[in-house]
């Protein structure tokens, strides 16, 4: 069912409607000023999402934030959890559309359903919500917001979360992607994309969290080896984010995109296909996802995504396999071949 939207100028008195479906202006502390979508009800902005059903932000509960109509949602303050949410509904928002638009997938979920976000002041009871946890400041940058809705991807993904600290890095790295993308598609001055995570995040200062282009940088490994199903997941999500951003960018992108380093064995070089077609090969890879996924499980879906969607001569084909081959992820028996142009 599609559900009718009314611009906050189009409501008057002759509409006796109990809801309306309104952008309102609020003031994230990462994003600063921006609109996002509310529900208008009874003179206050709910902060439940009217056009992507299941998303909604509340305050140590799923009981939504509101505030009177008129009023501007947050103040931006770091310790402000109504602030809080509006980067979260921001971020989330972004996120929905980049889904839709770029990689072809409805909703969070795949089938029109997000989840409910919870700004966490208490220790979080672990539930079927999105928690961005903390007591002065909150995880809520967009990159944060895209890692976090994108473990929902995952979960929602056949196979779901899997388990093991291999699997475990697989998630946290696709984790980063979804982050990564959601940055990128909301194109925001005042979080300009870029390929680390975390990085205005205010508990570590202006530090990335992350560097997807090379995770040496955070002591976590770049290559894969035998360690990484012992490894902790997000140190052990390093090949995993190392790959997406060599198909994405390449091993030597410039125009200010940082280099990204080559394991032993690996090719001279790699030459990116793009960050939308990266992603749209990454997203059908976990459409064929299984809860015993390892890396070289992830490689031949990637493989297999690439010729669905671009044919065996593009240079996706050979660049998912170079990217692979540049993080010490090599080919399997059975991998499907490129053939050339
Ligand atoms: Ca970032
Ligand atoms: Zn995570």
């Amino acid at each position: 069912m599609k559900l009718p939207v009314y611009a906050a100028t189009a409501f008057t008195a002759a509409i006796s409607l109990a809801l309306t479906f309104v952008p309102a202006s609020g003031i994230g502390h990462y994003n600063g000023g921006v609109q996002i979508d509310v529900t208008e009800s009874g003179g206050y902005y709910v902060l439940t999402d009217p056009l992507r059903p299941g998303i909604s932000c509340g305050v140590n509960g799923t009981t939504p934030v509101r505030v009177p109509v008129g009023s501007t949602i947050g103040n931006g303050r770091r310790n402000d959890t109504v602030s809080a949410c509006v980067d979260v509904l921001y971020g989330v928002q972004r996120m929905w559309d980049m889904l839709r638009d770029w990689l072809g997938r409805n909703g969070i979920n795949g089938s029109g359903r997000g989840a409910p976000a919870r700004i966490m002041t208490r220790s979080p009871v672990p539930g079927t919500t999105v928690d961005f946890p903390g007591s002065d400041s909150f995880p809520t940058q967009l990159d944060l917001v895209g890692h976090q809705y994108g473990h929902v991807v995952y979960q929602t993904t056949p196979g779901g979360t899997g388990a093991g600290n291999e699997n475990g890095g697989i998630n946290e790295g696709s984790a980063d992607i979804f982050g990564t993308l959601t940055e990128w598609y909301a194109n925001s001055l005042a979080d300009l994309p870029d390929y680390v995570i975390g990085e205005e995040y205010d508990p570590i200062g202006g530090a990335p969290l992350r560097h997807t282009y090379n995770p040496g940088l955070d002591g976590h490994p770049n290559c894969y080896s035998a360690q990484i199903p012992n490894t902790e997941v997000h140190a052990a999500s390093g090949p995993m984010r190392h790959w997406f951003y060599l198909l994405a960018e390449g091993s030597a992108p410039g125009g200010g995109k940082p280099a990204s380093p080559i394991c032993a064995g690996g090719p001279a070089s790699v030459t990116g296909v793009g960050l939308v077609k990266a992603g749209r090969v990454f997203m059908l890879s976990l459409l064929r996802k299984t809860s015993a996924w390892r890396y070289v499980h992830v490689r031949t879906a990637s493989v297999t995504s690439a010729i669905d969607l671009y044919g065996p001569a593009d240079p996706a084909c050979v660049t998912v396999k170079a990217a692979w081959d540049a993080v010490s992820v090599p080919a399997q028996t059975g991998e499907p071949a490129c053939t050339t142009p």
